[in-house]
């Protein structure tokens, strides 16, 4: 049996790859955000808001997802909204570990933080925006629940922009496996790595820089050294926007304990405790990741038009 060619298994939407064959800014985006991340119909108008920012900082935005065996990279509104609309379940949650067996089946699925950078690195993208990249779970010492994320972080060379990691994860240990796999954890004008919802997590982040200029200069210089992997761009959240760490502590204590409680396990898990934190927090938690997501696209279009230039 002949293996397919890469050709075959990625589609590249027109714009992404007139943008990409010129060596104009594109910034690729993740899905899982969409089918697993946030409810129907925020999840659709945050996808389309997403892209719109990126647009209107000068570059083009490529959504990952795959459809129909294929990774599409670049997905009209029409594509969007299959994903965003599909029932729980239909969608599959697509990390490294599960990428070719939905192109080989000729399945559907969302691309986490994991998947999106391998197909972001395949398409020739630099500059990845998404939320919150997964992490260590607390508990990780008896659960060994850990994001295949952090792997991907550090073997896979994608700027990838964040808000920092969710406090429903053990955060310390999150740093400490990044650092381990070699990534440059860089704080945007921030000391402190920050903590998604809000913009402090007591933690300090390992490194800093203040411009897009100064982190584009950054990744130059990797790549000149010929360095695997990537670098994560801590963006905190716009202080209008946060929520407090200090009221958040309750609230992911509680879906915590509920998710042990109810055994959840796998990849169940992160969708979760996002759905049972939106309805703690009485839908806030949904506006400030929304903020932030968008927050993370401006910055990464910016980082993006840098490199162009
Ligand atoms: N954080 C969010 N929303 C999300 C995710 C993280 O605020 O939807 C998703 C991302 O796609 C991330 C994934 O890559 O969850 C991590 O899942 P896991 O912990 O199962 O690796
Ligand atoms: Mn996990």
């Amino acid at each position: 049996m002949l293996a397919p060619t890469l050709a075959e298994l990625i589609e590249i939407a027109p714009a992404v790859a007139g943008a990409l064959a010129t060596g104009a800014p594109v910034v690729a985006l993740e899905s899982t955000i969409i089918s697993h991340g946030m409810p129907w119909p925020r999840n659709l108008e945050t996808a389309l808001a997403v892209e719109a920012e990126i647009a209107a900082a000068g570059a083009v935005p490529a959504t990952i997802a795959v459809i129909d065996g294929r990774i599409r990279v670049g997905l009209d509104e029409a594509a969007l909204t299959r994903l965003a609309r599909a029932p729980a379940g239909e969608t599959l949650k697509l990390s490294r570990a599960d990428l070719a067996h939905a192109l080989a089946a000729g399945r559907a699925g969302s691309t986490t933080v994991a998947a999106t950078m391998m197909a972001a690195r395949l398409a020739g993208i630099e500059v990845f925006a998404t939320g919150g990249i997964g992490g260590v779970h607390r508990g990780a010492e008896t659960s060994f629940d850990i994001s295949a994320d952090l792997a991907e972080l550090g073997r896979t060379a994608v700027i990838t922009v964040c808000a920092g990691a969710k406090a429903i994860l053990d955060i310390d240990k999150t740093l400490e496996v990044l650092e381990s796999a070699g990534v440059a954890v860089i704080g945007y004008r921030t000391d402190q790595f920050p903590a998604f919802w809000s913009r402090a997590s007591g933690l300090a982040c390992p490194l800093r820089l203040d411009s897009a200029a100064a982190i584009a200069a950054l990744w130059r210089v990797r790549q000149a050294l010929g360095q695997d992997g990537g670098v994560l761009i801590a963006n905190p959240v716009p202080e209008e926007a946060e929520i407090a760490a200090a009221e958040m502590a309750g609230h992911i204590a509680q879906a915590v304990a509920e998710a042990q409680a109810a055994q959840v396990r796998g990849k169940a898990v992160t969708p979760w405790l996002l759905a049972r934190i939106v309805e703690l927090t009485g839908g806030r938690s949904l506006e400030t990741n929304i903020a932030l997501i968008r927050n993370n696209a401006r910055l990464a279009a910016a980082i993006a038009v840098e490199l162009a230039r």
